[in-house]
């Protein structure tokens, strides 16, 4: 009897063990979450999202009661309720495993939704913001299964069951002995993998989420000096005025974005320099402060993918602020015979332009502000390259640290290495952007719009045809400049049925090339057709 009592105290109940599974996956749910996040964007934490999402709905009566009872700490007070609540609905879930594992299947994947809609409904997330919380969820599923089934080898026999509530009775039974104790043996080691993963992975998010916060925290304060040039005042004239076509200037976080990062580079300014290297008569290097400290000027510029297909939306115009390259390359004397500019970003990613255009008229541009905002993270914060009429891949390296002029004959770059070529200008495009492909139009009167755009050159005029109909002239919006996009409208009368609307720019050079190219090697080209009904 007594050899009993003993086991039983130091085995702990059978029911506390699928409790303590159920806390340990949620710990490693958030934890994998947590990391995750972390090389995705601030947005995407759920405990952040869950607690930001509790303030939403909290009544303000219970709001209030909280700010008097817990003063200042009513932000600490939210997380250790969250954290109370948290750790009881994981026990509960636990049990609910072990007892039915379809239904704790149910509780953590409905758990996981949860979280999914509360980070997804934050202000300014995607969809691409629930991937930490499902990832996490499916982590956290695995382990509990792999636990509730230790347990599960260990569990007890009937008679055992009966006797108490559950507990192990160990030294009742010597053979069973033999069997739970290596199972609960498994149990544990389980256990502690699941506890050590979730720890760690919490660690390390935090750790690198913080270095995030630090670095948007410095981005938020930054202030610009007036710019010695600003840009020319935007015409009303630049928008057609139609629904349905993209603004002029393209908001930052509707900004499309390409890069090779897996995880944006966070960059402190204060350590932040450029060097400018290589063929050279004098080595120069600038820091972020003096960079701000010259002119600066402001352009906008509409930089364009060469991934982007016919008709696609790889192309953003924005008001650029930064320092003119051609000035900094001016101090650095490039010697006889180099004819480009490898740029580097802390990622490693790199870039070849040609040196003429990076010296000519033309703004190319060290950008340190986007729309009258430091450049977001995703766009190369602090510093990133933009030049007008060149693709974004032979030119505008976000994050950017290194200039090295040197020769097209001596180094490649990063697209350059993987077959794409080594010119990349902007070939001459227009896009249908009302009606969108697959819509339904009133028959009648409708009137159609879209964007051309031909960087450096410029757009002389548009043309649109319906089905088989003659090409017939758009009414151009007012150009701003040719560096910059511009938008196009035209009125057409359509009959009942299904129909197609093409579109193509001029150039100085003449009209848009009908031929069909892909995106590799240098740019897609062909003209822009949408498929539409008038019903
Ligand atoms: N560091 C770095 N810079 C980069 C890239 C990259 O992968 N890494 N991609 C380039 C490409 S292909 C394009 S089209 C533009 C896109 O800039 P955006 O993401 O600000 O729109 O960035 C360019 N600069
Ligand atoms: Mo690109």
């Amino acid at each position: 009897m007594k050899a009993v009592r003993t086991s039983r105290r130091s085995a702990p109940s059978l029911r506390a063990l699928p409790m303590l599974a159920g806390i340990l996956a949620a710990g490693l749910v958030l934890g994998v979450a947590e990391l995750v996040g972390a090389f995705f964007s601030t947005r995407s934490a759920p405990l952040i999202a869950l607690g930001s999402t509790f303030i939403d709905f909290t009544p303000s009566w219970l709001k209030d009661f909280a700010i008097d009872t817990f003063g200042t700490n009513d932000k600490l007070a939210l997380f250790v309720g969250m954290a109370v609540t948290i750790v009881f609905l994981a026990a509960l879930l636990g049990l609910v495993a072990w007892r039915r594992w379809v239904l704790g299947v149910a509780g953590v994947l409905y758990m996981g939704a949860v979280m999914v809609a509360a980070v997804v409904s934050r202000a300014g997330a995607t969809v691409l913001d629930a991937v930490p919380s499902v990832i996490g969820t499916l982590a956290g599923l695995a382990a509990l299964r792999w636990m509730i089934q230790k347990l599960r080898a260990a569990r007890p026999t009937a008679a055992e069951a009966a006797d108490d509530d559950g507990a192990f009775s160990t030294a009742d039974n010597p053979p069973e002995r033999a069997r739970t104790g290596v199972s609960r043996r498994g149990f544990f080691a389980a256990a502690g993998v699941t506890a050590v993963v979730a720890a760690a992975t919490a660690a390390g998010g935090a750790v690198v989420s913080g270095i995030r916060n630090t670095v948007n925290v410095t981005r938020e304060r930054l202030k610009f000096p007036a710019p010695a040039s600003t840009a020319m005042p935007v015409p009303d004239g630049v928008d057609v005025d139609l629904d349905g076509v993209e603004p002029w200037v393209t908001p930052n976080k509707d900004f499309y974005r390409i890069d090779t990062a897996l995880q944006v580079p966070t960059i402190d300014v204060d350590t932040w320099e450029l060097r400018i290297h290589g063929m050279v008569e004098e080595e120069v290097r600038v820091t972020f402060q003096e960079l701000l400290e010259s002119d600066l000027i402001e352009r906008h510029i509409t930089l364009t993918c060469v991934s982007n297909p016919v008709g696609g939306d790889l192309a953003g115009n924005a008001k650029w602020l930064g320092y003119p390259i051609r000035e900094l390359l001016k101090r650095a004397r490039p010697t006889a015979g180099a004819d480009m500019v490898l740029s580097t970003s802390t990622d490693g990613f790199s870039a070849s332009t040609p040196l003429p255009i990076l010296q000519d008229e033309r703004d190319a541009i060290l950008a340190v502000a986007m729309n009258d905002e430091p450049l977001p993270l995703e766009h190369g914060y602090p510093v990133r390259m933009v030049v007008p009429g060149l693709y974004g891949y032979v030119s505008a390296t976000k994050w950017v640290v290194d200039l090295e002029v040197t020769r097209f004959a001596d180094a490649t770059a990063y697209w350059t290495d993987r077959g794409w070529a080594e010119e990349g200008p902007i070939k001459t495009q227009s896009r249908v952007e009302v009606p969108r492909a697959f819509a339904k139009v009133a028959p009648g009167t409708v009137r159609v719009g879209g964007t051309a755009w031909a960087q450096t050159r410029g757009i002389d005029r548009v043309e649109v045809q319906v089905d088989d109909g003659p090409w017939e002239e758009a009414t151009l919006a007012a150009e701003y400049t040719v560096d910059t996009w511009r938008q196009w409208t035209h009125e057409v009368q359509l009959e009942p049925g299904s129909h197609r609307i093409r579109s193509r720019a001029y150039d100085p050079d003449g009209v848009q090339t009908e031929e069909r190219a892909d995106s590799v090697p240098d740019g897609a080209s062909g003209w822009h057709t949408v498929q539409f009904s008038a019903e």
